[in-house]
């Protein structure tokens, strides 16, 4: 594997799945393979889990670690070639990327979409600016349009917890009072119609995907309709792709409730989080057994881990 950039680059998956539950079972195995390597993981915006669970991935490989937040701490980068940058920005991607590269064997990027520019988050501006002007491997910690570590993650959770060999998995969007990204949908989606599912996405009209992503993925616009029967329940909020970066619906009835859950063949609730409570989800489902929210969430070290230990064994 030459960089993460999104669920694209993985060859086999079933390989890589088996390969993460190894490391889950023996997290040092592998320790020697990232000794005198360093991994710089840049953030243009929050995390929690994406920051600590790639942490310990690379720590766990031996590697060291360098955490840099651009948006307070680091100067203000400049991505437009041929400007004139004799405003806000103070060096351009071409120096920085060129230079962390000296210091950074594999570098690691969070640049969330604007939301505001469909056409610029389309572009993946800040992922491609720093793979075409960096000399070692990129790793995707969620941009505009994916979060390819996430969905790896869920592959690996689903594979983890299911009972049949096609389970029924189904994402529903839900209600949020900002505008969030479709990357963690986008990502989900590409990597369900990889795998072996029963894969229908629910949402409200208005909220269609980018049909490029969707294609060939059932969607009921019924959410109980779509519950029903369903092993995996997977909670997530959008903002409109079509009508680009808009809250169209706030409307509760989406909320996943105890009764929704009932319609479903017990299924397992999964979020990538952070979730707000009883307003994606309510608390008793959040709550309940069949949450497995944590081991999701446990899991991202396993995700990164693979990913890492398979760019280190690609470096010469
Ligand atoms: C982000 C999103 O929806 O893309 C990050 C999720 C991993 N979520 C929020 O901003 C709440
Ligand atoms: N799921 C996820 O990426 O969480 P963070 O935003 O906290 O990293």
């Amino acid at each position: 594997m030459k960089n993460y950039i999104s669920v694209n680059d993985i060859y086999s998956l079933p390989l890589l799945i088996e390969e993460a539950k190894k490391l889950k079972k023996n997290p040092f195995e592998h320790k020697s393979l990232g000794e005198n390597k360093t991994i710089g993981l840049l953030f243009f915006n929050p995390s929690l889990r994406t920051r600590l669970s790639t942490q310990k991935a690379a720590k766990n490989l031996g590697m060291d670690i360098v955490v840099m937040n651009f948006n307070n701490e680091g100067w203000a980068l400049e991505f437009e070639d041929g400007s004139v940058m004799n405003a806000t920005t103070s060096e351009h991607i071409k120096e920085g990327a060129a230079v962390i590269s000296q210091y950074c064997d594999i570098i690691a990027i969070r640049a969330f979409a604007s939301l505001t520019d469909k056409e610029k988050d389309e572009a993946e501006l800040i992922l491609n600016s720093f793979k075409k002007y960096a000399s070692v491997p990129i790793v995707n910690m969620e941009s505009a349009t994916g979060h390819p570590l996430q969905a790896l993650t869920d592959a690996i959770t689903i594979s983890e917890h299911k009972t049949t060999d096609k389970p029924k998995v189904v994402l529903s969007w839900a209600p949020h009072p900002k505008a969030l990204p479709q990357a963690v949908a986008n990502s989900f989606v590409e990597m369900m119609i990889k795998s072996e599912a029963d894969f229908v996405i629910t949402h409200p009209e208005g909220y269609e995907l980018d049909t490029a992503i969707t294609q060939g993925a059932t969607i009921e616009y019924n959410q109980e309709k779509a519950f029903e029967n369903a092993d995996f329940i997977y909670a997530k909020n959008w903002s409109s792709y079509v009508d680009y970066g808009k809250v169209l619906s706030q409307d509760e009835k989406w909320t996943i409730s105890e009764a929704k859950m009932q319609l479903t063949n017990n299924a397992k609730f999964m979020h990538c989080l952070p979730i707000r409570r009883n307003v994606v989800v309510n608390d008793e489902v959040l709550d309940h057994e069949n949450s497995i929210v944590i081991q999701q969430a446990n899991n991202r070290t396993y995700a990164a881990q693979v990913i890492l230990k398979q760019l280190l064994e690609g470096l010469s």
